[in-house]
């Protein structure tokens, strides 16, 4: 990545994800909390220069042959930059819906759309405190739900997210407060599929 790291652009405006998220909570969300952990991981990468060239995703896939005392920044500030630049893409005004070939991935994998959906609910529910819920894949193809906490990374652990909501009472509590459950149904109407399965895709092949 080129350093000083920069601010992805939104590809929409603040108010375009309402009424499921609204402007003051996406300008909030942007403005302040993923610039926090943009300025945050600057700080930390500032002298890893060694490390410069590398992405996120480098960087977060082998945390073990990182400098131990860059663990933590990097796990939850570069964690954070990454995680919210993939939440920003897959969420998008224009209406979809998942595609036929995604459509058989999906029931392959959790039996129908609809059991897709409540699984995936139920894990972005079950967090407890703050954290994240995940569609992942592997090199072969197949989907797996995840949840994390903080701002831990799939690629931890092995596995490549291609869809995620961000469960932090920042991301939904100006509009929903306590109900954490009415946010992650209402985020379903604002998934941006194309993006998630050109991710997909572009990670198996
Ligand atoms: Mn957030």
């Amino acid at each position: 990545m080129k350093y000083p790291y920069q601010m992805m652009q939104l590809p929409y405006a603040f108010d375009a994800l309402e009424p499921v998220i609204d402007a003051k909570t996406m300008d909030i969300h942007y403005n302040k909390h993923y610039k926090g952990y943009l300025d945050k991981f600057n700080k930390v990468f500032e002298h890893m220069t060694d490390y410069h060239d590398k992405s996120f995703e480098e960087l977060l896939c082998n945390l073990d042959s990182l400098p131990v005392i860059a663990h933590d920044g990097i796990r939850d500030f570069g964690g954070g930059v990454y995680n919210h630049e993939l939440f920003w893409n897959v969420m998008s005004p224009k209406k979809q819906k998942p595609s036929e070939y995604f459509l058989k991935k999906i029931d392959m994998n959790f039996g129908s759309l609809m059991s897709f959906n409540e699984e995936f609910n139920k894990e972005a529910n079950h967090i407890f405190g703050s954290g994240w819920a995940w569609l992942c894949t592997d090199k072969t193809g197949k989907l797996a739900l995840m949840g994390t906490k903080n701002q831990n990374s799939p690629l931890e652990e092995g596995l490549y997210p291609i869809l995620c909501i961000d469960v932090w009472e920042h991301a939904y509590y100006l509009k929903y407060q306590n109900r954490r459950a009415e946010f992650v149904a209402d985020f379903w109407r604002i998934i941006n599929w194309e993006y998630v399965e050109k991710r997909y895709q572009n990670y198996i092949k």
